[in-house]
């Protein structure tokens, strides 16, 4: 009897355990829109209140080297999902689209047996790129509980795109224009420090999503099997704030990552990792080899594998290392309010940061950043402030090359591109910069003046009968 009763012990572990080395776990997404990773609390922020995603922060990993490789809200997304570069995906300029046949994300998993979902904010192309059910809005959760709860035997990939705090900033909790602090990029007026409250504000909310969510998971008994990913996306759309520039406040992304059981709370990487690597991290998660993925769109070398690669084993702690350098791009033609065409391209390692600015005898000028408030506020004041006004021309107009020690100079005012002492740096970041551009098919001012071929079919991402939630995200489109 005691022998029966022993070896039905042994033989219920054994299964329970090959059970859960077969279960996959669910994966999902927040990703925040034009958020500047520095204006979160678990970043140090002195002012803006975010309990929720600082809660996530001490149960999670915190991805310190996450970049992103693009400026604006449709690039970022694409490289997001499907672990492509821009240039190589197609989809490099705002509102654009990849070139048929390449597959994401939703793809791979849907082929693996996930159900997988996106609600709100889209912005990717072509629907058959993107096999996600969208689940419309951002505010109400019950069909997002639906989605996870819907078969228990089945796994389940979502992402949920917030509008926040993308502007015009109305929502959120008020915080007092008088009290914030003004970051050292942004030059401090009354303008500005309007804008920057109700941008603060718009944080709040998101940080309120981001509770919702998270209490659905608990009381859905979900959380344990759940990989949540928090990105910031790309910057915020203050002059300096990051958008549209390839600056750090723009391309480096605040992320963490809780894995319950997997991932050590509380833990911080400074692995250098991209958005792109995101994608073959989840599927080496679920069991698949990323290395055997074909992502439906090659490279220029005629390779199909991802750009990206997994950090699956910097999420166990086996390392902290996984790239040597990361690499972005800014597409100026197809922005809205584009006079023309100012094509960057960057890449940056630990320490070094060079910028290419490939057109440099034009301007740079779009609609968001200098057009309107608070740049033209700025413009005023830099009148009798020549330090100012020195900040507010380079927006406009930039060198050849720009390279930065981002150790001593984090906010990258100090430009040594033409110190000799950096020539060695610079010549090695050159080299790394033309193999990416060379494997990218990428080909600079040429590449940005055909980038009105690679958009206006960026809605066929949404689903049919879905245009209301289309027409409200439209206002929040760039
Ligand atoms: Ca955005």
């Amino acid at each position: 009897m005691k022998f029966a009763f022993l070896l039905c012990l042994i033989l219920c572990v054994l299964l329970g355990s090959s059970v859960a080395a077969e279960s996959k776990p669910n994966f999902m997404i927040i990703i925040a829109d034009d958020l500047c990773w520095r204006d979160l609390g678990y970043e140090g922020s002195p002012d803006v209140k975010t309990p929720n995603l600082d809660k996530l922060r001490a149960e999670s990993m915190h991805l310190r080297g996450m970049f992103n490789p693009a400026t604006s809200c449709s690039p970022t997304r694409h490289a997001l999902y499907t672990g492509l570069y821009p240039i190589r995906s197609g989809a490099y300029p705002n509102h654009t689209r990849v070139y048929d046949g390449t597959k994401s994300l939703f793809t791979h998993l849907k082929a693996a047996g996930y159900r997988v979902a996106l609600q709100n904010k889209s912005h990717v192309g072509p629907a058959a790129s993107f096999p996600y059910e969208h689940i419309d809005g951002a505010d109400d959760l019950s069909e997002t509980t639906s989605f996870v709860t819907r078969d228990p035997a089945q796994p389940w990939f979502i992402v949920f795109a917030s509008n926040d705090p993308h502007s015009p900033w109305t929502r959120g909790p008020s915080y007092d224009p008088a009290k914030i602090t003004i970051p050292p990029y942004l030059h401090d007026n009354s303008i500005t420090r309007e804008a920057l409250a109700t941008y603060f504000g718009e944080i709040s909310k998101l940080d309120e999503q981001v509770g919702a969510l998270l209490k659905m998971l608990d009381d859905t008994k979900q959380s344990q099997n759940t990989i949540v990913l928090f990105v910031s996306e790309q910057g915020s759309s203050f002059p300096y704030g990051g958008k549209w520039s390839v600056y750090d406040n723009g391309i480096h992304s605040s992320a963490i990552l809780r894995w319950p059981g997997k991932v050590k709370p509380g833990t911080t990487s400074t692995a250098l990792m991209q958005y792109v690597d995101v994608p073959p991290t989840f599927l080496a998660a679920a069991g698949i080899d990323p290395t055997k993925i074909d992502v439906g769109c090659p490279d220029a070398n005629g390779a199909t594998g991802f750009d990206g690669r997994s950090f699956l084993p910097v999420l166990l702690g086996k390392t902290d290392t996984l790239r040597d350098h990361i690499f972005a791009q800014h597409t100026t033609v197809g922005t809205n309010g584009a006079i023309g065409p100012y094509p960057i391209r960057t890449v940056r390692d630990t320490r070094y940061k060079l910028i290419r600015n490939l057109a440099p005898e034009l301007t740079y000028t779009i609609g968001g950043l200098h057009k309107g408030q608070p740049i033209e506020s700025w413009q005023a004041d830099a009148k009798s402030n020549p330090s100012l006004a020195a900040r507010v021309t380079h927006l406009f107009n930039r060198p050849a090359e720009e390279l930065y020690d981002l150790e001593s100079d984090p906010f990258e005012t100090n430009n040594l591109a033409s110190d000799p002492a950096m020539a060695q740096i610079k010549t090695r970041l050159k080299h790394q910069l033309d193999a990416w551009m060379l494997q990218q098919n990428d080909k600079g001012l040429a590449t940005e003046n055909l980038a009105n071929t690679r958009q206006g079919k960026s809605d066929e991402g949404e689903p049919k009968g879905k245009k209301k939630g289309k027409a409200r995200n439209k206002k929040k489109a760039e």
